[in-house]
């Protein structure tokens, strides 16, 4: 064990911070790693553009564009990242036999066994998504709340489609597997109804959750949002909607995405207060920067304040924690890399944080004193614990995982 981690040890048990005990904790938790980092949100089942209220920008070269490079990304990435990882895939991401082709209204569990075995292969959970965007039957803009009966059935029988393979993800993996609905659904210029297109998508996602499935292995979430790039003025999934839809719905979770929300809210307050009320909760964890636009997470201010609040209410078991974002524009596996070691970072930092004391402050009325501890807090020898994790994790530390994405890049992904 090196010299600074005793060093820092020390420091943190003075305040009665355990960080041999915060490690332990850590390398259990699962965060949920996207695939669709990797390809900018593209997937295996069609050659269109990106469309649906989402946007990836920037060309950076060597994206993955089959199945085995998406995969072999994935794995650099996550041998650079510490602790326990699940993997989260979206419908888009079917794996067809050479010349077979399903619709996403049936697709079945056999077309993500290559998921499954790469899954199991590596001792993961799989998280799933049904993919409401980039296809031809969103129309005009719309799927589950479309006034269309043909367009809404499809998308629900694609939904319906995605129980069932989620159902089958938990089966083989033993781990339950998180189902998230989003849709871009809306409209970019004032509506004339903003009622009945959310009547229809409650009773669309009602009947997709009508499908039989087992609540302790499928989580069915709903994820809100509010507004998306060409759908500015009105979106169906708003945050009161998706919110009551799960809170009326038993077995439905909400999902939160940190970058859904006007930029003076913050998803750290909201989790508290979800938490006094639902058993279990879902997040996206991305950086909106002025509008949805995920841009890799970073250790910054509110992402660690989102970890803080998630250990402050010991709900690391009842929080879903899942990343999203997909920047073109820079090397992909670095992203991800950042990402989830970010994440990480925040969680150890909230589980190295007094909160007991910090608490029992707040509880005394001793505000002066509890805003004195806090800011100490920020200047603990955090950096050398991290550095103990990362290597009992056995992956590269902070100065280190670079080189490899650069020689990764060198002889892999520029040869594509
Ligand atoms: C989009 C939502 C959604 C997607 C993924 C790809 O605004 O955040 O979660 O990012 O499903
Ligand atoms: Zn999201």
């Amino acid at each position: 064990m090196n010299n600074r981690y005793q060093e820092a040890k020390k420091i943190y048990a003075r305040l009665g911070v355990d960080t041999d005990l915060a490690i332990e904790k850590l390398k259990k938790v699962a965060v949920s790693v996207h695939c669709w980092q990797g390809d900018d949100v593209t997937g295996f089942d069609h050659d269109g553009p990106l469309t649906g209220g989402i946007q990836t920008t920037g060309n950076y070269p060597g994206k993955a564009t089959t199945p085995e490079q998406l995969m072999a990304d994935m794995d650099k990435a996550l041998s650079l990242c510490p602790g326990k990882k699940k993997i989260n895939v979206h419908a888009c991401y079917a794996i067809f036999e050479k010349g077979e082709y399903v619709d996403r209204d049936k697709l079945e569990p056999k077309h993500f066994k290559k998921w499954v075995d790469f899954a199991k292969e590596r001792g993961m959970g799989i998280d799933f998504n049904p993919t409401f965007f980039s296809h031809p039957k969103v129309k005009n803009g719309l799927t589950l709340s479309s006034p269309d009966e043909e367009t809404r059935r499809f998308w629900i029988e694609h939904g319906k489609a995605c129980i069932r393979i989620s159902q089958y993800f938990a089966e083989e993996t033993g781990v339950p597997c998180v189902m998230n609905i989003w849709t871009g659904d809306g409209y970019k210029d004032i509506p004339a109804d903003r009622m009945n297109p959310r009547i229809r998508y409650k009773e669309a996602i009602e009947e997709i959750l009508s499908e039989p499935f087992d609540k302790a292995l499928v989580k069915p979430c709903v994820e809100s949002k509010v507004f998306g790039i060409g759908v500015e003025s009105f979106t169906a999934g708003s945050a009161e909607f998706s919110l009551v839809f799960a809170s009326t719905h038993e077995g439905c979770l909400p999902l939160m995405d940190n970058g859904h929300y006007h930029p003076t809210e913050v998803v750290s307050d909201k989790i508290p207060a979800l938490l006094a009320f639902f058993p279990e909760i879902a997040l996206h964890i991305t950086r909106g920067v002025r509008w949805d636009s995920d841009h890799v997470l970073l250790f910054d201010d509110e992402t660690r304040e989102m970890a803080k609040e998630i250990v402050r209410c010991d709900a690391l078991d009842r929080v879903y924690m899942a990343l999203d974002y997909f920047d073109a524009s820079i090397n992909r596996i670095s992203a991800w890399v950042v990402g989830v070691r970010s994440w990480q970072k925040a969680l150890l930092s909230a589980l190295c944080t007094p909160n007991e004391m910090l608490r029992e402050l707040q509880d005394t009325n001793q505000l002066t004193e509890l805003m004195v501890m806090m800011e100490e807090c920020k200047t603990l020898p955090f950096g050398d614990v991290w550095e103990q994790y990362c290597q009992e994790c056995g992956v590269a530390s902070d100065a280190l995982w670079f080189e490899e994405v650069k020689k990764y890049e060198k002889e892999v992904l520029l040869k594509r």
